[in-house]
């Protein structure tokens, strides 16, 4: 399996991670490559163009960072990130669904504040600033369910997140006001596979 991924991308990063905590890193093919290049090998992969991007041994292509775990988790040997089934299953899908939400929130405003100077919109940092403010108390509120969960993917994600936060809008603060969340991350932020996959 060939596994498209950029060093800095916190999407990629997750399923880097997931690869890393079922212990199958030698089963995955890693390919370190530049989305923002129009590579052709990628957007062959997958029309979007973006990272991550999965080609499978069979020779068939999957994008979008949820779904490659979802795959990875159930073909891949190690213990199960995801539960098959069942209210587990769904506490898992809700944490993953928010730290998505967050990423998408963070790394647009990134994206934004990149962009040349006469066409940046300081609306639409805002308005992902402000998507990430209410993110995170619903992530403090969830913080008995990150405990519960015991770094499944939903945690595996949500922290993929707030490291991002870390990374990149470091000006943030994130840990204010969210004691119970900043407790969770303190607690697994050395995993070694957060550690292996650590952007900086
Ligand atoms: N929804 C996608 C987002 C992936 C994504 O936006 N990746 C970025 C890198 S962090 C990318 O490849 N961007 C290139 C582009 O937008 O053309 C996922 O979850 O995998």
């Amino acid at each position: 399996m060939k596994l498209y991924i950029a060093k800095t991308s916190p999407y990629a990063r997750k399923v880097l991670a997931l690869v890393q905590e079922k212990q199958a890193a030698t089963l995955v093919e890693v390919v370190i490559i530049d989305p923002w290049s129009d590579p052709a090998e990628l957007q062959a992969a997958v029309p979007s163009g973006k990272v991550p991007a999965l080609v499978t041994d069979e020779g068939w292509c999957l994008g979008e960072s949820w779904a490659i775990a979802d795959y990875l988790d159930t073909v891949l040997p190690g213990r199960r990130l995801m539960p098959a089934a069942g209210p587990e299953r769904w506490r898992s899908l809700r944490l993953s669904a928010l730290a998505q939400g967050l990423l998408d929130a963070a790394f647009s405003a990134v994206v934004e504040g990149r962009r040349p100077a006469g066409e940046r919109s300081p609306g639409w940092v805002t308005r992902q600033k402000a998507a990430i403010a209410r993110t995170l108390p619903t992530l403090e509120a969830a913080a008995a369910d990150l405990v519960a969960e015991d770094f499944g993917l939903g945690g595996l994600s949500v922290a993929c997140a707030l490291d991002y936060l870390d990374f990149r809008h470091g000006d943030l603060d994130w840990r204010a006001g969210h004691p119970g969340l900043a407790e969770w991350f303190a607690g697994v932020i050395g995993r070694p596979s957060l550690r292996a996959t650590n952007p900086r």
